[in-house]
């Protein structure tokens, strides 16, 4: 749980100041971020999160349930999906949500 709550500080970190160009001049680039995540929640490392997976590393904390991340709704998250999800709520504008 750690892990991920600084990872999570770390991608809406990169969400508000690294969207500048390439993103490899500092920091992290942040579907970079979404994939570090994503991984440490996919405990059988299958490359798809399961509710059981997506539920028990906490992801839901960031506002979406795995049903809204489960785009296709086949029964697991993909890192397509996941990676569009974080792009939709996170937008280039620099908008930043509470
Ligand atoms: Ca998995
Ligand atoms: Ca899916």
């Amino acid at each position: 749980m750690r892990v991920l709550t600084y990872l999570a500080m770390a991608l809406l970190a990169s969400a508000t100041t690294a969207h500048a160009g390439g993103g490899c001049a500092s920091g992290y680039d942040p579907v970079d971020v979404v994939h570090h995540i994503f991984n440490a929640a996919d405990q059988d490392q299958d490359g798809t999160l399961t509710q059981l997976e997506y539920e028990d590393a906490g992801l839901q904390v960031y506002g979406v349930t795995f049903e809204q991340s489960d785009l296709d709704a086949d029964g697991v998250t993909s890192i397509e999906e996941y990676i569009l999800l974080y792009e939709y709520h996170h937008p280039v504008d620099g908008e930043t949500e509470v």
